[in-house]
């Protein structure tokens, strides 16, 4: 019914990030000629996360009342699905002084509180990228290895059309000629030019893709950039530099820092985050690969530990696969389907 559940034979997600030789990802699959509605893709693509959840979930809010090992099985729950320790104790926190105060018996109403506890854990993350302030808005894309970097750029690129805005993309990943034509295949299906030059300093490219986007007046520019582990530090320095570059060209740029993480990593997640905020200030984040993981409450993890706007996850490799996130949705979709059965 979906189109990336579809794919068996789709590359697979990598648990570890593939080196910088990792062979070329294969260009972006066809659009499905008629998606199904982003809120059924959502939790078509979250169903691996709920899966690890609802098993136990499920069984947790169809039990009879609410005691010392529900809580403690629903611990365990939490962290299976990578909300981390400091997100689960608060959670847990919350909801033991929530039984307390309301004097909650049933697991029904356990889980009412679970999820709004969750959707305020996730709120502050939710906040839209608005391009309107700067013309060209200049959006800087990075990340570990096969990240999902140049498929969301393909997807944002869409995205972006659809609200009336042009867009233009910088090849800024200049490690491999396979990477170039990738963001090309990209470029292509959208209808939008990709600046790339045959070798060479990615900050090069990307200082010849601002002055384009100023001289076609167009209004945003995608950065793409190679990826690279926070550890990799001669790598970092590199990407360090791009930005340093972008803001000599625009002193008010780069206007947004997106990283992409790769929501199968969990925990990692958090890491990363905060590394490569060290040395490129991300101001944005986008999560992929939500179809692939039992591990969606990593955002959660993110909330407590290292709080960057969510901008727009991804849950599969079509065009239409990454939508804004939405805190509530996100929770309802990951809490779908673990109500208390009627005739419990
Ligand atoms: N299932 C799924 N696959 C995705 C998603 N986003 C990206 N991918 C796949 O992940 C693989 C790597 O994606 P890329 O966009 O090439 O990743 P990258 O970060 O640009 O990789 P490098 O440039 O090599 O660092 C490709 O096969 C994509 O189709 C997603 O949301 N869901
Ligand atoms: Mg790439």
């Amino acid at each position: 019914m979906f189109s990336f559940f579809k794919k068996k034979d789709a590359p697979a997600s990598p648990e570890a990030p593939p080196s910088l030789a990792t062979p070329p990802s294969a260009p972006p699959p066809a659009a499905p000629a008629a998606s199904p509605p982003w809120r059924d893709r959502l939790k078509a693509g979250l169903a691996r996360t709920r899966a690890a959840l609802t098993t136990p979930l499920g069984e947790l809010f169809s039990r009879s009342r609410i005691d010392d090992a529900l809580l403690e099985d629903l611990e365990t729950t939490l962290l299976t699905a990578d909300c981390g320790v400091d997100a689960t104790h608060w959670l847990l926190d919350e909801l033991k002084a929530a039984v307390k105060k309301n004097k909650l018996d049933s697991p029904a109403q356990l889980r009412e509180v679970l999820a709004e506890r969750m959707a305020s854990l996730l709120a502050p993350l939710e906040k839209t990228l608005d391009v309107s302030p700067h013309k060209p808005f200049i959006i800087m894309i990075a990340g570990v290895n096969g990240a999902g970097k140049t498929t969301s750029i393909g997807k944002l690129a869409k995205y972006f059309q659809s609200q009336g805005k042009s867009v233009l993309l910088a090849a800024g990943d200049t490690f491999r000629a396979a990477a170039r034509e990738q963001l090309k295949t990209w470029g292509e299906r959208n209808n939008v030019s990709v600046i790339a030059q045959e070798s060479g300093d990615p900050a090069a490219v990307v200082f010849d893709a601002i002055n384009a986007a100023r001289a076609r007046g167009i209004d945003i520019v995608l950065a793409d950039t190679a990826g690279r582990l926070p550890t990799q530090l001669h790598l970092m320095e590199e990407i360090a530099k791009v930005r340093r570059v972008i803001q000599k060209v625009d002193a008010t740029g780069p206007h947004e820092v997106l990283l992409v993480l790769d929501a199968n990593i969990g925990q990692n997640a958090v890491q990363q985050t905060k590394a490569f905020d060290q040395s490129i200030q991300v101001t944005g984040l986008v999560l992929t690969k939500l179809d692939g993981t039992a591990k969606g409450g990593v955002l959660a993890a993110i909330a407590r530990q290292c709080p960057k706007p969510v901008r727009f996850i991804g849950v599969g490799e079509g065009i239409d696969d990454l939508q804004p996130f939405r805190a509530h949705e996100f929770v309802d979709a990951l809490l779908s389907g673990t109500e208390k059965p009627e005739n419990k």
